[in-house]
């Protein structure tokens, strides 16, 4: 029975060592230290040894079962800490690695454009104020000198959820509500940005949703000089000091009289050009005296109160200021578009 417990110490630490697997380890234990195990099968004989022999053999076995489970568990931390020392490698983070692009986001360009106009206005004293895409047909129309059946409706067509609720096709009706919630009739200095709708074909020009900036002044003794001096002010920030501007008659129900803006065309410099259709000029937003009709509604004496508004399309300003050609890739959200105008 001795050199049967050295051949199985002898076997089991050549076993143990050359295990490179720590399950397999564990059923090398199993098999050598388990109950059913070779060592706990010898020592079932210790009954037929003489009482001398008992302890000598009994010694052995125990030196024998310390001996294997010393080599296991010096293996077993081998193993361990090999596995480990091999996570660490396979898990090594090369920190001088350049890490992974994030690719930043950025505001969109009728954002930063509509942003860019907002401070022109805001440094010029006027508030910023936004209202209801879903408008009555009071505030959207008839507040704006447009009573009902009036032909000037048919250029604006939109869309209506009922016979009196629509989605507007300005932002004029945040202006009509705000002069109508001033009890007694206050001077009004502010501007109006926001998605507008018309029941137009999307085309490289038209879209049935687009953005409008409306501005409107009213107080007592605002004059024409007043608008220009505005408009030229904010022509010059947001196209350049270069630029000049011009005011052409037009018409409009909301205001009388009623001018477009032109700004200098900055490709011929005047001379007319393509992009200029041969004009020298650019048309840029519509503005006018606000019509007595309008201040009356809204209940200010136009024999007190005078006021100037305007209105312009932030989408047809990127075009002009970024050689755009279709308004629908504001909308259409191809990123190889948007993303050219992050750190513009
Ligand atoms: C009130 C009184 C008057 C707002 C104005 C314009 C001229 C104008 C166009 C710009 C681009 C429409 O989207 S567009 O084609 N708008 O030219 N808008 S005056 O006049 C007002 C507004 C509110 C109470």
């Amino acid at each position: 029975m001795k050199e049967q417990l050295e051949l199985l110490e002898k076997e089991a630490i050549e076993k143990i060592e050359q295990t490179a697997d720590i399950k397999e380890l564990q059923s090398i234990k199993v098999a050598y230290l388990g109950k059913k195990g070779s060592l706990t099968g010898v020592l079932r004989g210790m009954g037929k040894l003489s009482k001398e022999e008992r302890p000598v053999i009994g010694e052995l076995a125990n030196s024998v079962r310390e001996a294997i489970t010393t080599a296991i568990e010096q293996k077993n931390e081998g193993l361990e800490h090999a596995a480990l020392e091999e996570k660490l490698t396979d898990e090594a983070i090369d920190v001088t690695l350049p890490g992974r692009p994030v690719h930043a986001g950025g505001p969109h360009l009728l954002t930063k454009i509509v942003e860019e106009i907002e401070d022109l206005f805001i440094g010029m004293g006027f508030e910023v104020r936004e209202g209801p895409e879903v408008e009555t047909d009071y505030f959207n129309f008839e507040a704006l000198n447009l009573p009902k059946d009036h032909p000037a409706r048919d250029m604006q067509d939109t869309f209506y959820l009922t016979n009196e609720l629509l989605l507007r096709t300005h932002t004029s009706p945040v202006q009509a509500r705000t002069m109508q919630a001033y009890e007694d009739s206050k001077s009004v200095k502010m501007i109006c940005p926001g998605k507008v709708y018309r029941r137009d074909t999307d085309d490289a020009t038209h879209s049935h949703q687009f953005t409008q900036i409306e501005g409107l002044y009213v107080d007592k003794h605002v004059k024409m000089s007043d608008l220009k001096g505005i408009l030229d002010t904010f022509a010059k920030k947001l196209f350049g000091e270069d630029r000049e501007i011009r005011l052409r008659p037009s018409f409009f129900p909301f205001t009388e009289p009623s001018v477009e803006m032109d700004i200098s065309c900055k490709v011929c410099n005047g001379e007319g050009c393509s992009v200029c259709k041969g004009t020298g000029w650019i048309e840029i937003l519509g503005a006018g005296m606000v019509h007595p009709n309008v201040l009356s509604m809204a209940g200010y004496d136009p024999k007190v109160y005078s006021g100037f508004a305007f209105g312009m399309g932030p989408e047809r300003i990127a075009m002009l200021k970024y050689g755009i050609n279709d308004i629908r890739q504001f909308y259409t959200n191809d990123i190889r578009f948007l993303k050219q105008f992050h750190n513009a």
